[in-house]
């Protein structure tokens, strides 16, 4: 992790800055980039409205998945062109990100004119703007267990060319222990977010294994979170266009717009299954994380499937 650099310089050019790597610098103590703290200001100071929803998430745990799944619970009835010409992320802004000086997450959320808003962070609990807790706004979080939550960032991190440059997998397998990658540890992130959400109703926390496991009962589950009653068959036309196959062929929920992700290093889409860790992990790897895993994890109530 470097020094944080003095001042964020972005040109004109909104598209001249996309294409780089990022280095991580310690940012309150977690490891962090620019691009997702250079309006920290303004994503503090964000008005959140009391029918935002947040989506909540360590990256690479189910967010697009919970994202696409709200945004068709609440307007896949009333806007089905919405579902064909708008692109998901712009449909769920990503509020910590900054693009350029007119591509923020805080501005497209504000221009939304849709309610409720629905908005996407991999922010600590610690670092969600006030406004979130003062609304009484609604939280989804969604953990996904450790070992394929680090293939999956692995993955994301090689073929997403504004991320830190991953390295080898041997080396990221350590970081990822160290809680050194982007966003800072797993650990602290499930269960930083499990504690909250002892002593706050308006979290939802949910498991990437168990919609893997039973989308509909999910699918269920967030209706009755959220106050929603959709009828039988709309809630399984929804289950069915959100599992994987669809989603991969989908270019408005699949990122295939994105500039910044090459899809010959790695899909967006890319397995979609619990247990692909078993393809990564060495034996010794994995003897190595189990046993960290049972310190590291030694208070914590949280059990997670690593495989269905
Ligand atoms: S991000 O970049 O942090 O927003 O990524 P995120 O959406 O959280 O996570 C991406 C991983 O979720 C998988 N995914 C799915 N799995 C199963 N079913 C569906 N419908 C689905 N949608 C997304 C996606 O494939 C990534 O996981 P991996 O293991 O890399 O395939």
């Amino acid at each position: 992790i470097g020094e944080k650099p003095a001042v964020l310089i972005m040109s004109a050019d909104p598209n001249k800055d996309l294409f780089h790597r990022e280095v991580l610098f310690d940012f309150h103590g977690v490891p962090m980039i620019q691009r997702f703290t250079t309006n920290w200001e303004k994503i503090q100071n964000f008005q959140a409205r009391p029918d935002d929803i947040l989506i909540a998430t360590y990256p690479k745990a189910g967010t697009t998945w919970v994202s696409y799944i709200l945004d068709l619970l609440y307007f896949g009835q009333t806007s089905p062109e919405r579902q064909t010409s708008i692109p998901l992320s712009e449909r769920v802004p990503f509020l910590e990100l900054t693009v350029s000086p007119t591509n923020s997450g805080v501005d497209k959320a504000e221009n939304i004119t849709t309610s409720p808003r629905l908005i996407k962070t991999h922010f600590p609990v610690q670092f969600v703007p006030k406004s979130f807790w003062e609304q009484n706004c609604k939280i989804i979080y969604v953990a996904r267990n450790a070992k394929d939550n680090m293939v999956s960032f692995f993955h994301f991190d090689r073929m997403a060319l504004t991320q830190p440059d991953p390295g080898d997998w041997s080396s990221y397998f350590k970081r990822f222990l160290e809680g050194k990658l982007l966003y800072g540890s797993w650990y602290d992130h499930v269960n930083g977010w499990w504690k909250k959400k002892q002593t706050d109703n308006k979290i939802h926390y949910m498991f990437y294994e168990d919609m893997i496991e039973d989308t509909g009962h999910e699918i269920d589950k967030l209706c009755g979170f959220l106050g929603l009653s959709l009828s039988v068959e709309e809630k399984k036309r929804i289950s069915g266009g959100v599992q994987f196959d669809n989603m991969k062929r989908n270019n408005m929920v699949n990122y295939s717009t994105s500039q910044v992700m090459d899809f010959k290093i790695s899909p967006f889409m890319r397995k979609g299954k619990v247990g692909d860790w078993k393809n990564h992990f060495t034996v010794a790897q994995n003897e190595e994380f189990d046993e960290d895993y049972k310190q590291t994890m030694k208070n914590s109530p949280l059990k997670f499937h690593w495989e269905v």
